[in-house]
């Protein structure tokens, strides 16, 4: 072609060309579809790669949009970079397109699910020290509600082993609260835990304990005629000491007199 003149030849076809989009988004609660209220990720980066093996890359903007103009019909390879920290893919980090002429292909979307949990375990303690021991297993049905760092709350119920867990948590402050436990039972632990989460962290020392108190008394007396039965009259012996062995292993309480008995015992062989 020489200056000036008129190329017959060359057709760019502007008009069929198309484009690779558009969408990288916080799949909050992880289930790979773009939910009501699930919003844009900005500063992701996507990765195209053309039919002839180059590649170029874009980043998403502040609403999570990205889109790559101007390509001819072929096959495409999408690909996400990484997520913000402490998420996880919902989807596939990749979509293969096979782009039709003047195609606008919207379809190349890419979720992350932020991976922080908050638990795990209910538990009857069985000797009321606040300490998951061995033998004491986990209560079944207890409510807790975690209270999420918007003031918005969610509750869920243990399972059969007295485990649980909150997922799907971005990082921020939150706090666990335990309901009521089983009948006649009391706290053993305080009953609410305020967790700062870090992003993509696995707490699981929000635990709480429930303990059945009773007590174990409560006389000592004068048996005047050594017969074993309290017939003698009000002859009860002030000053002896009594030890209680709890099941543990342990004797935190002695009591030295008594008509004194000694209470808040958890249940369990003495
Ligand atoms: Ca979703
Ligand atoms: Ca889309
Ligand atoms: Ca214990
Ligand atoms: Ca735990």
């Amino acid at each position: 072609m020489t200056a000036g003149g008129t190329n017959t030849t060359s057709d760019f076809g502007f008009t069929n060309l198309g484009s690779i989009g558009d969408y990288v988004w916080l799949d909050a609660n992880g289930d790979g579809v773009q939910d009501a209220g699930e919003t844009g990720i900005s500063g992701i980066t996507v990765t195209l790669t053309y039919p002839d093996g180059t590649t170029a890359t874009t980043t998403t903007d502040a609403n999570g949009n990205y889109v790559f103009t101007g390509l001819a019909p072929g096959d495409y390879v999408v690909t996400v970079g990484s997520g913000p920290a402490g998420t996880a893919l919902t989807t596939s980090g990749t979509d293969n397109v096979t782009l039709g002429v003047g195609e606008d292909y919207v379809a190349a979307d890419f979720g992350f699910v932020p991976t922080g949990s908050i638990g795990d375990f209910v538990w009857n303690d069985l000797n009321g020290d606040g300490v998951q021991d061995a033998g004491e297993t986990g209560i079944s049905g207890v409510t807790v509600t975690l209270t999420y760092p918007d003031g918005t709350t969610a509750t869920t119920t243990k399972d059969a082993n007295g485990n649980y867990s909150f997922d799907n948590l971005p990082g921020g402050n939150y706090t666990v609260t335990v309901g009521s436990g089983p009948a006649g039972t009391n706290p053993s632990t305080p009953t609410t835990d305020n967790v700062v989460l870090t992003a993509g962290q696995t707490y699981t020392d929000a635990d709480f304990g429930f303990t059945n108190l009773g007590s174990i008394g409560d006389y000592v007396w004068l048996d005047a005629n050594g017969d074993g039965i309290q017939n003698d009259g009000n002859t009860g012996i002030n000053g002896v000491t009594v030890t209680l062995t709890l099941p543990n292993g342990t004797t935190p309480n002695n009591r030295n007199c008594a008509n004194n008995p000694i209470t808040g015992l958890p249940v369990g062989r003495i």
